[in-house]
C-alpha cells in the first residue's frame, strides 16, 4: 500500500521538523531523488502496518495536485491561508481528508491559536502536536491516525 501525503503551511510552522521527527521513529529509505531540504522535501517512510508513505512538504498551495490521498495543513501561532488551501485541494484532489494540524503546542501562542481555531471551526478535522515536546502531543500518534484516515 502506498499513501501520498502533502504537508503545506506557512514557513516556520515546523513542517520539516515534523517529518524529521517521524524519520527518527520510522524506518526511512531514500527514493528516487527524495531528500530532506528545509524547503520542499520529499521523503519515503515505511511502516510495518501502514505500508509506504510518501510525504511532500511545501509552503506553496500550487503544489497541490491529484496524486495526494490526504493533505495536512500545518499551523502554529500564525494561521496560513486555510480557506485558499482548502479550495485548491477540493479543486485538484476532490474529496480527500484535510487535517488542520497545530504544531508547537509547547508554546503559549500556538496553544491560544489552536483553541481559538477549534472553537471557531467545529466542522474541521483539527489535531495538535509538538515536535519539541512529545509529552504534549505525540508526532507519531497524530501521524498514524492521519495515514489511517488517508487509507479509508
Ligand atoms: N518550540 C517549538 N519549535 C518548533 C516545533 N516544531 C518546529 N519548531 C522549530 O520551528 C522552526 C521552523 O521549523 P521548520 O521545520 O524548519 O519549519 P518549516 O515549516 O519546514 O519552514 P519552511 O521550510 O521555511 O517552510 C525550527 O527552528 C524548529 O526547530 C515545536 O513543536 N515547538
Ligand atoms: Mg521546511
Amino acid at each position: 500500500m502506498l499513501t501520498n501525503l502533502l504537508i503545506i503551511g506557512n514557513t516556520n510552522s515546523g513542517k520539516t521538523a515534523y517529518i524529521k521527527k517521524l524519520m527518527e521513529d520510522w524506518d526511512y529509505h531514500q527514493h528516487h531523488g527524495g531528500e530532506v531540504r528545509s524547503y520542499e522535501t520529499m521523503v519515503c517512510l515505511h511502516h510495518p502496518i501502514l505500508g509506504d508513505v510518501h510525504i511532500y512538504d511545501s509552503c506553496e498551495a500550487h503544489v497541490v495536485n491529484d496524486i495526494y490521498d490526504c493533505v495536512i495543513i500545518m499551523c502554529a501561532e500564525k494561521l496560513p491561508p486555510i480557506e485558499q488551501y482548502k479550495n485548491e485541494i477540493v479543486e485538484k484532489c476532490g474529496d480527500i481528508p484535510v487535517i488542520i494540524l497545530f504544531n508547537k503546542l509547547d508554546l503559549e501562542d500556538a496553544r491560544l491559536s489552536y483553541h481559538a481555531y477549534l472553537e471557531a471551526h467545529p466542522e474541521d478535522m483539527v489535531r495538535s502536536c509538538s515536535v519539541k515536546d512529545q509529552n504534549i502531543g505525540m508526532v507519531e500518534d497524530t501521524f498514524k491516525e492521519i495515514v489511517s484516515l488517508a487509507q479509508d
